[in-house]
C-alpha cells in the first residue's frame, strides 16, 4: 500500500457546493442515491473527476441528468473515475447499493443491535458512496431517510428535520438539512428503535436549543449525567471562548458497537455506550468523569473541528490536540485541576496504545498521518506563554479567519502568534520550551521573585510592584542562564510547575531537595511530581538489585515521606491518593536500556507490600475514615474520598493476609456503588486463590445483565498480574458475553492483556502467540480493531533478545497471512521495519 505524505497535497480538481443524499433502508440492502452539484475548482477544469469508493456497488451514473456511456467512466475496487466531466458547473447523480447488515468494519454505513449508525472519520463516507472523500471538500448536505416504520421509528441525521411522513408498506420518511458546509467525514445517519431523554439549554444570545440523547429505553435512566455534562459544556465553552451553539437541535446517541470513543458529526454525535450510560450503581468515579471529559470534548468540536475544520489528515493535531486541551481545562474547571493535570501527564507518560478508546486514541490510516504530537501540550504551552487573555485573543483571530474554512496547523499558530504580548511580558521569537519555576526558601514558602538576567538584560518580573512566585522562563536555545536577584538564601528550585512543558526534565535536586519539595511545595503538581521522582529513582535502583540478585530493602525516608503525606489532613484526599501511587511498570521500563518487565514487576510488588505493612495502621485508619453512608454524588470530595479509600484498600490486600482479605471482602458486599464495589473487588484480584474465584463469580453473576459491567469484569481479569494469566484470558475468548464483534469488549479483553506487561511479556511467548493469533481472527472482522491490537506489538525492539524473537516472529507470522488487511499491515510492516 502507497502511504500519502504532506508534501503531495494538492488542492481537490473540483468542488461540491451541495450533496442531497436519499436512502432507502432495506433489510438485505440498502440503496442510496447521491446529487450532487459540482463546479471547477480553482485549478484543472479540464482533469477527470476522481470519487473514492469502497464495497459498493454501482448502480447507475448520471451528468446532468443523463446516463452516463460506460466509456466515460472508469470504476475500479477504490474509484470511479468520470474521464471527461463537461465545463464549468454540473450535476452528477450516482446510485449505489450498500450492505450494512454485512458490515463487520463499523466504517461507513452498519447495524448495530439492530439499529443503522454511521461512522465516517476518517474514510468511511467513501463505503456509502462514491465522493471526494476528503476533509477539504466542504458542502452543505440534505439527507432523506426511508425505511420501515416499524423497525425504525426514529430517523436522524444532521442539521434541521425539514419534513417526515408516513409512505406507502409500511413505510416512513424523514428529510434532514444541514445549512453548515460540511466535510463528509462529519455526515452521520441513525435510524431504528430509540428512546429519548430531552432537556434544553438556553445559550447567551437567546437561542433556545433543544437537547436529545437517543438509547433503547431501558437505559434512559443512565443518561442524566450525560446531559448534565452536555449542558455544562454548552455553558463552559459560551464562558471560556465565548463560543455558541449554532443550530437548535442537538443529538447525542448512544451505540453499544463502535470503532472510538464517541464522534462529533455535526449535531448529531454518536458515542460508545460507556461514554454515555452511567448509574451510581453500575459505573465508577472514573466513568462519570470520561462521560464528562468525552461529551465535553465532541461539544467542543462543533468550533474546533467541525466550524473549521483540517485541510487534511496530516492536520489532525489541529482539531484533535486543540479539543483535548479545551475539554482538559473544561474537566479542570469543573473538578480540581491539580488532580486532572496530574491524571493527564500520567497519561501522556504511559501512553503505550490505545487500549482505551478515548478522544487521545486516533487509530486512523493512512498512519504517515498519526506522527503522535502530544497536541493538547502544545496548545497548552501557547496558553502558557501568552497568558489567557492573550491566548483567548488569539483563538478569537482563529475563528474570525477561518470559520467555514479547512486549514491547517500553521494557520491555527498564525493567529494565536499574531496577537501583540502583553505589556512586561515580552516575548522572544521562536518561543519552544516555557519552564514556569519558583524559589522556594526554608521554611517551606515560595521567595517573591522581582527580576531575573537572562540574555544579559536585566528583566523585571513584578507587575504593579507585585512580586511574583512562579515566573515563566522560555527557553530558546541549547543553553541559557537566567539569574535571579534579590535572593537572600539557598532556594531549592521548583521547576516545570504544572509541567508547563512535555518534556523530560532532568535536574541535579537531590534526594533531600526532592523530599522537602514533596513535603513543601506550593504547586501542588510539583509536589505530586517530586514524590514521582523519588519513586522513579528507587524503582530504578531496586530493579538494579534484582538483577544483581541483591535483597530488595526499601529506604526508610521514601515510607518516611509518604506516611506524612497520608497522614496531612491538609491535602486535597484525591491529590494524596495520587502521591502514594506508585508510577505504572510501563513508565518504569521506558527508563530501562532494556525493558525488564519481571525485574519491574517484581519490584514494584515489593514495594507495595513493604509500603502496606509499614503503614498498615494508618491505611486501616484511612479506610474506616473514609466510609459513608450517604448517597453517591459526582462532586470532586466525595469522588477524592473513594479515591483515597479504594487505594489504601489495595494496598491493605496486597499483603494478602486473613485480616485484609477479610476488610476488603466486607467493602466489596458492603459497597452500594460501583466505584466501591469494584474497587474492592480488584482488591481482592490481585492475590490468586479461592477468594479471588468465588468473588469474580459472584460479581459476574450479580451483573451478567450489565454489558458495560461485564466489560469491566473482562478487563480486571485481562490486566492482572497473576502468574500465567494468558491461559485465563484464552478462556474468557470462549465465554458466552465475549464478543469479538463488540470494539469495547476487545478492548477490554485483548486490549487490558496487552497492556499488562508480565503477562503478555510471558518470557515463553504465549502472551505474544495470544495476540498474534487474535490479531488475525479480528482481522477478519474489524480491521481498524485489529490494527489497534497488533500495535501492542510495535516496540518490541525494547526487550531482551529472546522475547526479540518470539515477538518478530509473531510480526512476520502476521505480515505474511492470506489477505491481511490494509490497516493491520501498515502497522505490522512497520513495526518490523
Ligand atoms: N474524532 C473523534 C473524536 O474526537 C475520534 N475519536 O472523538
Ligand atoms: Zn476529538
Amino acid at each position: 500500500p502507497k502511504e500519502i505524505f504532506l508534501k503531495e497535497y494538492k488542492k481537490p480538481d473540483y468542488l461540491f457546493d451541495s450533496v442531497n443524499l436519499e436512502f432507502q433502508l432495506g433489510e438485505d440492502k440498502t440503496i442510496v442515491t447521491s446529487k450532487i452539484a459540482v463546479s471547477p475548482g480553482t485549478e484543472g477544469t479540464s482533469s477527470p473527476l476522481t470519487l473514492h469508493g469502497r464495497d459498493l456497488k454501482l448502480l447507475s451514473i448520471k451528468v446532468n441528468g443523463k446516463d452516463l456511456k460506460s466509456e466515460d467512466y472508469t470504476v475500479d475496487s477504490r474509484h470511479l473515475t468520470v474521464s471527461r466531466p463537461p465545463g464549468g458547473t454540473f450535476n452528477l447523480e450516482i446510485v449505489t447499493e450498500i450492505y450494512p447488515q454485512l458490515n463487520t468494519s463499523l466504517e461507513g454505513l452498519y447495524k448495530s443491535t439492530g439499529n443503522f449508525c454511521t461512522q465516517c472519520e476518517a474514510e468511511g463516507f467513501r463505503k456509502i458512496t462514491y465522493f471526494q472523500d476528503r476533509p477539504d471538500v466542504m458542502a452543505t448536505y440534505t439527507c432523506r431517510i426511508e425505511a420501515d416504520k416499524t423497525l425504525y421509528p426514529v430517523l436522524l441525521s444532521n442539521g434541521n428535520l425539514i419534513e417526515q411522513g408516513d409512505l406507502e408498506g409500511g413505510k416512513h420518511y424523514a428529510l434532514w438539512e444541514d445549512p453548515f458546509k460540511k466535510p463528509s467525514y462529519l455526515f452521520a445517519l441513525v435510524a431504528g428503535q430509540l428512546d429519548c431523554r430531552e432537556d434544553s439549554f438556553t445559550t447567551c444570545s437567546g437561542r433556545k436549543v433543544t437537547l436529545r440523547i437517543w438509547t433503547p429505553g431501558q437505559d434512559l435512566a443512565k443518561t442524566a449525567h450525560a446531559m448534565y455534562s452536555l449542558k455544562a459544556a454548552m455553558k463552559w465553552d459560551e464562558e471560556v471562548f465565548g463560543l455558541e451553539y449554532d443550530l437548535d437541535l442537538f443529538n447525542i446517541v448512544v451505540v453499544p458497537d463502535f470503532n472510538m470513543g464517541a464522534m462529533e458529526n455535526k449535531s448529531l454525535n454518536i458515542f460508545q455506550s460507556r461514554l454515555v450510560l452511567a448509574s451510581p450503581e453500575t459505573a465508577t468515579d472514573g466513568d462519570y468523569a470520561a462521560i464528562l471529559g468525552v461529551v465535553g470534548h465532541e461539544y467542543f468540536h462543533n468550533w474546533t473541528g467541525n466550524r473549521v475544520t483540517c485541510r487534511d489528515w496530516f492536520q489532525l493535531t489541529l482539531k484533535e490536540g486543540l479539543t483535548v486541551f479545551r475539554d482538559q481545562e473544561f474537566s479542570s474547571d469543573l473538578g480540581c485541576r491539580t488532580v486532572k493535570r496530574i491524571a493527564d501527564v500520567s497519561k501522556l507518560r504511559t501512553y503505550q496504545f490505545p487500549q482505551d478508546a478515548g478522544p487521545m486514541a486516533h487509530p486512523i490510516r493512512p498512519h504517515s498521518w498519526t506522527i503522535f504530537i502530544p497536541g493538547a501540550e502544545v496548545v497548552r504551552m501557547y496558553k502558557t506563554m501568552f497568558g489567557a487573555s492573550g491566548f483567548r485573543k488569539g483563538m478569537d483571530l482563529y475563528f474570525q479567519r477561518h470559520d467555514g474554512q479547512a486549514v491547517t496547523c500553521e494557520d491555527f499558530y498564525a493567529a494565536i502568534q499574531e496577537v501583540p504580548p502583553t505589556p512586561g511580558q515580552p516575548v522572544k521569537e521562536p518561543m519552544f520550551i516555557p519552564i514556569a519555576v519558583g524559589l522556594v526558601d526554608s521554611t517551606g514558602k515560595d521567595m517573591p521573585l522581582t527580576s531575573i538576567y537572562s540574555d544579559g538584560m536585566l528583566q523585571s518580573l513584578t507587575s504593579d510592584g507585585q512580586p511574583v512566585f512562579t515566573t515563566v522562563l522560555q527557553f530558546n536555545k541549547k543553553e541559557e542562564e537566567f539569574i535571579f536577584n534579590n535572593i537572600p538564601e539557598k532556594p531549592v528550585p521548583s521547576l516545570l510547575r504544572g509541567y508547563s512543558a512535555p518534556v523530560r526534565l532532568d535536574s541535579d535536586l537531590t534526594e533531600s531537595d526532592l523530599f522537602f519539595l514533596l513535603a513543601n511545595d506550593s504547586d501542588e503538581f510539583n509536589r505530586w511530581e517530586a514524590g514521582q521522582v523519588l519513586s522513579r529513582k528507587l524503582m530504578l535502583s531496586l530493579v538494579a538489585d534484582f538483577q544483581q540478585q541483591k535483597t530488595l530493602a526499601l529506604n526508610p525516608k521514601f515510607v518516611d515521606g509518604l506516611r506524612s503525606i497520608l497522614r496531612n489532613t491538609s491535602l486535597d484526599k484525591e491529590f494524596i491518593a495520587k502521591a502514594i501511587t506508585l508510577p505504572g511498570q510501563g513508565e518504569i521500563m521506558d527508563m530501562m536500556p532494556v525493558a525488564d518487565p519481571d525485574a519491574v514487576h517484581a519490584v514494584r510488588t515489593f514495594i507495595k507490600k513493604e509500603l502496606a505493612l509499614q503503614l498498615k495502621d494508618d491505611l486501616l485508619s484511612t479506610v474506616t475514615n473514609n466510609r459513608s453512608s450517604e448517597a453517591y454524588t459526582f462532586d470532586h470530595d466525595s469522588m477524592a474520598r473513594r479515591a483515597l479509600k479504594n487505594t489504601c484498600l489495595a494496598y491493605l490486600a496486597s499483603l494478602n493476609e486473613p485480616d485484609t482479605t477479610e476488610l476488603a471482602f466486607i467493602e466489596y458486599k458492603s459497597a452500594t456503588n460501583m466505584t466501591e464495589q469494584f474497587a474492592a473487588l480488584a482488591a481482592l484480584s490481585q492475590n490468586p486463590g479461592q477468594v479471588r474465584d468465588d468473588t469474580l463469580l459472584d460479581f459476574y453473576n450479580k451483573w451478567q445483565h450489565d454489558y458495560l459491567v461485564v466489560s469491566k469484569w473482562f478487563a480486571l481479569q485481562a490486566t492482572s498480574d497473576i502468574p500465567g494469566n494468558v491461559a485465563n484470558v484464552q478462556k474468557l475468548l470462549g465465554h458466552p458475553a465475549f464478543d469479538m464483534r463488540n470494539p469495547n469488549k476487545v478492548y477490554s479483553l485483548i486490549g487490558g492483556f496487552c497492556g499488562s506487561p508480565v503477562n503478555f511479556h510471558a518470557k515463553d511467548g504465549s502472551g505474544y502467540k495470544f495476540l498474534g493469533e487474535v490479531v488475525l481472527q479480528l482481522d477478519k472482522i474489524n480491521p481498524q480493531v485489529a490494527s489497534r491490537m497488533v500495535s501492542a506489538f510495535s516496540r518490541w525492539r525494547r526487550y531482551d533478545e529472546s522475547r526479540q524473537a518470539l515477538a518478530k516472529a509473531q510480526l512476520e507470522m502476521i505480515v505474511s497471512a492470506n489477505g491481511l488487511s490494509e490497516n493491520v499491515y501498515e502497522i505490522a510492516s512497520k513495526s518490523l521495519a
